[in-house]
């Protein structure tokens, strides 16, 4: 018997640079993967030599989105990991209704308001919440494959001078997509939860109960514990 096409397709881009911590958090959402049956797919090279590292991430998706045939793709950054395995992927986007394109707030609640992590993000996308490239689930349909290829269209040709200053990929998203897009397109709430940006506000305000999804910006830093030593404790419930 043929296998079930599987409804989800998660991806993840991780170079051998930064295997100290991608190590960790790609066995985290190996494990995740096939405890639920999803693909799990792994790049470990950068796609497109003369673009940032954050472009070849998005052509990775770009090329998945025309050779998956999974309904939706998953694009998670190599410093995400899964925080609560018995979650699902297909309970993450039922709240969603018909958006094709859904992203992890760029924002931190903390003492239960949310804040924006960068205040650009704020001012050009006009809310407290705004998108993160960190995670990014988008269905497989032609609004999503378009979306991505404007996503890439844009850095190579009207906001080019963008395309290469903080935040990047990010920052055009602000600018040329999210708001001509909101019709059919999601920021999250606390399925993702940002961390590790604020060392001391997160220790004191931080509000990451019942997170699927932990962004921990500290496996990036130097000097950081592995994922695997460290343990996922942090996670409070
Ligand atoms: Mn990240």
């Amino acid at each position: 018997m043929e296998r079930a096409m599987p409804r989800f397709e998660v991806v993840m881009m991780a170079t051998a640079e930064i295997a100290h911590y991608a190590d960790p958090t790609r066995r985290s959402w190996e494990r995740y993967c096939r405890r639920h049956s999803y693909d799990f797919l792994l790049f470990d090279r950068k796609i497109l030599a003369d673009m940032h590292i954050n472009w070849s991430r998005l052509e990775m998706i770009r090329r998945r989105q025309r050779a998956s045939r999974a309904e939706w793709i998953v694009l998670v950054d190599a410093d995400t990991f899964v925080a609560d395995e018995e979650f699902t992927l297909e309970s993450l986007v039922a709240p969603y209704g018909d958006k094709e394109v859904l992203f992890a707030p760029d924002a931190a609640r903390r003492f239960g308001i949310w804040l924006p992590l960068d205040l650009k993000g704020l001012v050009v996308c006009r809310t407290r919440r705004p998108p993160n490239g960190g995670f990014v689930v988008v269905r497989n349909s032609e609004f999503g494959r378009y979306f991505f290829d404007r996503w890439m269209s844009l850095a190579r040709g009207p906001l080019r001078h963008m395309a290469d200053r903080h935040p990047r990929t990010q920052g055009i998203l602000w600018k040329g997509l999210y708001r001509q897009h909101r019709d059919r397109v999601a920021v999250m709430h606390g399925e993702v939860v940002r961390c590790g940006t604020n060392r001391l506000l997160d220790r004191i305000s931080l509000d990451q109960a019942g997170a699927f999804v932990l962004h921990d910006k500290r496996l990036t830093l130097p000097g950081a514990p592995a994922l695997a030593e460290r343990g996922l404790v942090q996670v409070t419930r």
